[in-house]
């Protein structure tokens, strides 16, 4: 580890302890956990898939969660408390909504738009593009057409300036790719709309896990589900590499994908990380990975 290595920032993964207020006011409280993303929400709440929703080994985790989630009013109305205890503690900690319903896209422009009008306060959102566990429902991240048409109606439809104002800032959440040309083909298309921050990677879909006995892992979804942990980290690493030789130097690149230790958040700083985002270690570990990670 060279002595000049600079503390990348540090955050959560969403879907990782994130989904009520609680966990989000614990991410919020740790001094070492620099940024704070939501659970990916869609505009009304989701009781999600039948559990057991999550199951890990020692190197990896699968999840089959189904986008459960508590809707977007409801991470929205933390904007304004989150907004409060920055002004109270003098800090700029940046809260992240994920937002994953991209069939109603327009509502979610409406709705955050209405909602920027009432309290004006800039807002920072991560679309997914990944998720992989609604059945019957691909991931639109492996879709370039769909991805561009998406973008295009996301960017030319709030209000000329809550964007070039730096009022609403969206990111996105990307699946892995493992292919030279896709790269090359979400680069092309990413590369058009003033994003924030892209994210690599959300965990591998359609992963199949045993349990200790020998039955499927996780319950939804027929038992495929999204696979995160160490054994997900070289294709991160791959992902955020690929992306910084392709992307504009102004997008942002939130590393994701197995990070244990601070070895791993050198190795994605070293790829081009600008942030690092901590998945299955915060829930195995609790928040004290971050004061570990910090150390
Ligand atoms: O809720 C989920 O099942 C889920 C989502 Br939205 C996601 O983006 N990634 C994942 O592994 N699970």
């Amino acid at each position: 580890m060279p002595t000049t290595y600079k503390r990348l920032k540090l955050m959560n993964a969403s879907g990782c302890n994130c989904t009520t207020k609680d966990e989000l006011i614990e991410l919020y409280n740790c001094s070492a956990c620099d940024m704070i993303v939501s659970k990916s929400c869609t505009i009304k709440s989701r009781e999600g898939n039948p559990s057991p929703r999550y199951y890990e080994t020692d190197t990896l985790s699968i999840n089959s969660t189904g986008l459960r989630n508590k809707g977007l009013h409801y991470y929205l109305s933390l904007v304004k408390y989150f907004e409060e205890m920055n002004k109270a503690s003098r800090q700029e900690k940046r809260y992240i909504i994920s937002y994953a319903d991209l069939e109603n896209i327009k509502m979610f422009i409406a709705i955050v738009e209405n909602h920027y009008i009432v309290h004006k306060i800039p807002m920072y959102f991560e679309i997914n593009l990944s998720c992989p566990n609604i059945p019957g429902k691909g991931q639109i991240g492996y879709d370039f057409a769909e991805t561009h048409n998406l973008l295009d109606t996301l960017f030319n439809g709030f209000k000329p300036g809550l964007i070039t104002n730096n009022k609403i800032n969206i990111g996105v959440k990307l699946p892995a790719y493992f292919d030279a040309p896709h790269f090359e083909a979400m680069s092309e298309i990413l590369n058009n709309y003033p994003l924030t921050h892209i994210t690599c990677i959300n965990s591998l879909g359609n992963g199949f896990v045993f349990n200790d006995k020998v039955k499927q892992a996780v319950a939804g979804n027929d038992g495929y589900g999204g696979i995160g942990g160490s054994v997900i980290k070289p294709f991160g690493l791959s992902n955020v590499r690929r992306f910084r030789g392709l992307i504009r130097s102004e997008i942002a690149i939130y590393g994701c994908g197995g990070i244990t230790c601070l070895n791993d958040v050198y190795e994605y700083e070293l790829c081009g990380a600008d942030v690092v985002q901590i998945g299955t270690e915060l829930i195995r570990e609790g928040i004290n990975i971050f004061n570990k990670l910090k150390q």
